[in-house]
């Protein structure tokens, strides 16, 4: 049975089957939680996205790829990419989701039964943070419900108390 938790905390000390990343496009590493994964897991990560550039030039915005969690606790690093916050009218709601759906879809086909992530787009992207948690909450939650037996555990980590309540209100209003 799936559930849905949230927490606070540092993703790169999660113990679940695969952590997500918030990453960019290129796959050339940065600074947030991007910066914080590579710099816990190492350089086979880097190693990895290098190997995704060649093959298929990157991930696009809304989608995800998976590499090794190279020295993580995790077994499995899923990478998406959220969209800038460009005001709200421009597909923004609808990337963000296609984020969770799609990192999700990965972590299902790879057999990962616990799947931990971050508020993807809400730092240096500039989401705003209870719209992004609703979009968050609402797409983890579809997800769920439409595969019950897929997953253990979906965890939210939340870097900050002040993330936390707003990820808190939002599961209450969905
Ligand atoms: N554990 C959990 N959450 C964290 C951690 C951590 N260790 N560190 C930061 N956060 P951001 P974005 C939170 O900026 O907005 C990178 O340069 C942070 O407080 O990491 O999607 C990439 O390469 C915030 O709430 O991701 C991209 O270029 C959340 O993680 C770009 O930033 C997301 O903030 C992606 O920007």
């Amino acid at each position: 049975m799936s559930r849905l938790t949230l927490v606070r905390g540092d993703i790169t000390v999660q113990r679940v089957d695969a952590i997500v990343n918030a990453a960019n496009e290129a796959l050339i590493g940065g600074g947030g939680v991007d910066g914080a994964i590579h710099r816990a897991g190492g350089a086979a990560i880097m190693a990895a996205s290098d190997r995704i550039r060649a093959a298929q030039g990157g991930c696009p915005t809304g989608s995800a790829v998976v590499t090794t969690a190279g020295c993580l606790p995790a077994k499995a690093v899923i990478h998406t990419v959220g969209p800038v916050w460009r005001g709200g009218g421009r597909g923004e709601a609808e990337l963000l989701a296609s984020c969770y759906r799609q990192s999700l879809r990965a972590a299902r086909e790879g057999g990962f039964r616990s799947v931990a992530f971050p508020s993807i787009s809400t730092g240096i992207y500039g989401y705003p943070l209870p719209q992004a948690a609703a979009v968050a909450v609402a797409a983890i939650r579809d997800a769920l419900s439409a595969d019950p037996d897929a997953f253990d555990e979906v965890r939210m980590v939340l870097f900050s108390a002040a993330d936390l309540e707003v990820y808190r209100d939002a599961t209450l209003r969905c």
